[in-house]
């Protein structure tokens, strides 16, 4: 019986398998109910007693080292142990990659381009990091604006002073400063207001101005292209409104609002049951402002508007809440397709 023990503990020694139903073999061989090992186990009730403590211990342990070894065998064709192969070959078939989804922000900021641009709009950017002249002195923002404030805008450097440009009307200025009309352009872009993050607002979002100036452009021209506008953005049935406002860049201002494009005007919870919604801020350049860039404000006109993309975005799509743009949340990006 000890001869069979150290017989069968060589052979474990020397087992290979070259595939898995190799090893399965190797198991049903040793150690099933009818295995090698097994039947020594039969055979151990014939052991002398005196013997039976020695040989029981032996054979435990060639149960164990059998099992061992098996266990070895299998590993190597463990998934791992797999895939490490067919890593290392170079001609196998690439991972599987899910597409990204453009950005809904990128989808409307590129709507906006294409609408601009068939009225033949071009398209400028310029620094996010700008001095006071192109964010605010240009504009005709007074030496006491509000929006000069530390509390409101996010500045890198004081006196003179550098800033996060808080609107994108910086870029017109640079635009105007080096071109002379006419001047027809819309600049999409990220601006920056020291803002506390909410449903409505964020440190960052996304602007897109427009800038138009020429000889004897009117008012009519704005409330025109701004209509074109609301129209090709929000449905041939979209209506407008403009009600009078205040920048200290435009005389006069006004803001937009268009019918409401979900209810259509008869109320929803959407428009706070007015039936409209406002979409941007508008106006004529004030002549100071072409003055600051050189424009002769005697032959030129121009009319500017204003636009939040995260806005115009929120109330095409209907999302409720800012911070789903820049939370990244593949499950909310993902809904969003287009071709732009
Ligand atoms: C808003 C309002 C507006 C402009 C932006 C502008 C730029 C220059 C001169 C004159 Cl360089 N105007 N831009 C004009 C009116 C409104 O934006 O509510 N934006 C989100």
């Amino acid at each position: 019986m000890k001869d069979r023990i150290d017989q069968l503990f060589a052979e474990i020694n020397t087992i290979r398998a070259a595939s898995l139903e190799e090893v399965e073999q190797l198991r049903l061989k040793y150690l099933s109910k009818k295995g090698l090992v097994s039947a020594l186990f039969d055979d151990f009730k014939g052991v002398p007693a005196e013997k039976k403590r020695e040989v029981g211990q032996l054979l435990n342990e060639l149960k164990n080292k059998t099992q061992q070894a098996i266990d070895d065998l299998k590993s190597q064709f463990d998934l791992h142990a797999d895939a490490a192969v067919v890593m290392q070959d170079l001609t196998r078939p690439a991972d599987h990659m899910e597409p990204g989804t453009r950005h809904p922000l990128s989808i409307v900021r590129n709507r906006i381009i294409e609408i601009f641009g068939r009225i033949g709009y071009t398209v400028a950017d310029g620094p996010e990091i700008e001095d006071d002249w192109h964010n605010f002195s240009a504009l005709n923002f007074t030496p006491d604006h509000p929006a000069r404030d530390m509390q409101d805008t996010f500045f890198i450097a004081q006196d003179p002073d550098i800033l996060l440009r808080t609107h994108t009307s910086s870029v017109q200025i640079r635009k105007m400063e080096t071109t002379q009309p006419p001047i027809r352009m819309i600049f999409p872009g990220r601006v920056f207001r020291n803002e506390a993050i909410s449903a409505r607002a964020h440190c960052i979002f996304h602007q897109v101005e427009g800038l138009y100036i020429d000889e004897n452009v009117s008012f009519a021209d704005l409330k025109q292209t701004l209509m074109y506008f609301a129209k090709e953005m929000f449905g041939e049935k979209t209506q407008i409104r403009l009600r009078p406002s205040y920048f200290p860049f435009t005389e006069p201002s006004g803001e937009m609002d268009v019918s409401c494009l979900i209810c259509g005007g008869s109320g929803c919870n959407i428009c706070k049951y007015t039936g409209w919604v406002e979409i941007l801020g508008c106006g004529m350049v004030d002549p100071n402002v072409l003055d600051n860039c050189g424009i002769d404000s005697n032959k030129y006109t121009g009319f500017a508007f204003g636009m939040g993309i995260e806005r115009i975005t929120m109330l095409k799509y209907q999302i409720k809440d800012l911070r789903l743009f820049f939370e990244n949340d593949t499950r909310f990006l993902k809904q969003f397709t287009g071709s732009f």
